[in-house]
């Protein structure tokens, strides 16, 4: 004997259910248009429905909204409206990993002898439009090794290397020990989106990059990347997401332990957060 339950809902919230209707009404036009656009056919469809199963099972949603330039799209877009000196978002993408070790500044992210060169980034967080030190903020980071590997990735990386949620000090300083990251593959992870790319005579090659998430009380969380001066693929970023305010330039250093042929690097950036409105 079961009880009557009401059918399952998306979403039960009036207003949420009428953007929705909205939405989709828009969607399913669009769909249209394009069917009788390109003449679809139903082998097409078919095909159609294949692939976009593939990439739901391979859980690469996401990937595909970044390779066809629609997650940078909706992030621009999400951004222009109010900036107010705040630093720019990006996209978060597929490799996230919560539960990074949590370390106080300086922290090293590095635990992996892979002859990468060395990277020290340091700066400050600070409140978007005063500059006022954001004290205690944490920074989520995480990055490639310079072959262009994400720890869960490679085998000889341990656990968590190359990630971290670094404390920042009083005044809103940090200090990063970590390595230059290389350009990404999404050949790494090698399904659906990437034999897409393929066959459309596209390349899969991200810029590499740095993950940042910044997160400080009564300020809004910032998710973001940095970028490296002099990467080739700066003009040409698969998921296009390449921002020129969001370009790091390390510059050569001496840093203790780093011995020809690695080579050691210092770059700066600073990150300005929103207080959270009313706050
Ligand atoms: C990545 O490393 C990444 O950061 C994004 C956004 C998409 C694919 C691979
Ligand atoms: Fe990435």
């Amino acid at each position: 004997m079961t009880a009557a339950t009401s059918p399952p809902h998306l979403t039960t919230d009036p207003e949420t259910t009428e953007r929705l209707r909205r939405c989709v009404l828009r969607a399913v036009a669009a769909a249209h248009e394009l069917v009788r656009e390109l003449r679809l056919t139903e082998p097409e469809l078919h095909a159609l429905v294949r692939f976009l199963t593939e990439v739901g099972t391979a859980d690469e949603f996401m990937l595909l909204s970044d390779v066809t330039h629609t997650s940078i799209l909706v992030d621009t877009l999400g951004q222009a409206a109010d900036a107010g000196g705040a630093t720019s978002s990006n996209v978060e993408g597929p490799l996230y990993r919560p539960g990074s070790p949590v370390l106080d500044t300086p922290a090293v992210l590095d635990h992996a002898e892979q002859g990468d060169d060395a990277l020290l980034l340091s700066g400050r967080v600070v409140e978007a439009g005063t500059g006022t030190p954001v004290a205690g903020a944490i920074l989520d980071i995480w990055q490639t090794n310079q072959r262009g590997l994400y720890e869960n990735q490679d085998a000889a990386q341990p656990e968590h290397n190359l990630r971290g949620r670094v404390r920042c000090d009083a005044e809103g300083r940090y200090e990063v020990r970590t390595v230059v990251p290389g350009p990404y593959r999404i050949a790494t992870s090698g399904g659906p989106v990437f034999a897409l790319l393929t066959s459309l005579g596209r390349h899969d090659t991200r810029p590499a990059h740095i993950h940042v998430k910044a997160s400080a009380q009564d300020h809004e969380a910032l998710t973001t990347q940095l970028f490296i001066a002099g990467d080739p693929w700066l003009e040409d970023d698969v998921i296009g997401a390449v921002k020129p305010e969001l370009v790091i330039t390390p510059r050569p250093t001496e840093l203790p332990g780093v011995v020809a042929p690695r080579r050691a690097f210092a770059a700066g950036f600073n990150i300005a957060l929103r207080p959270v409105a009313g706050g």
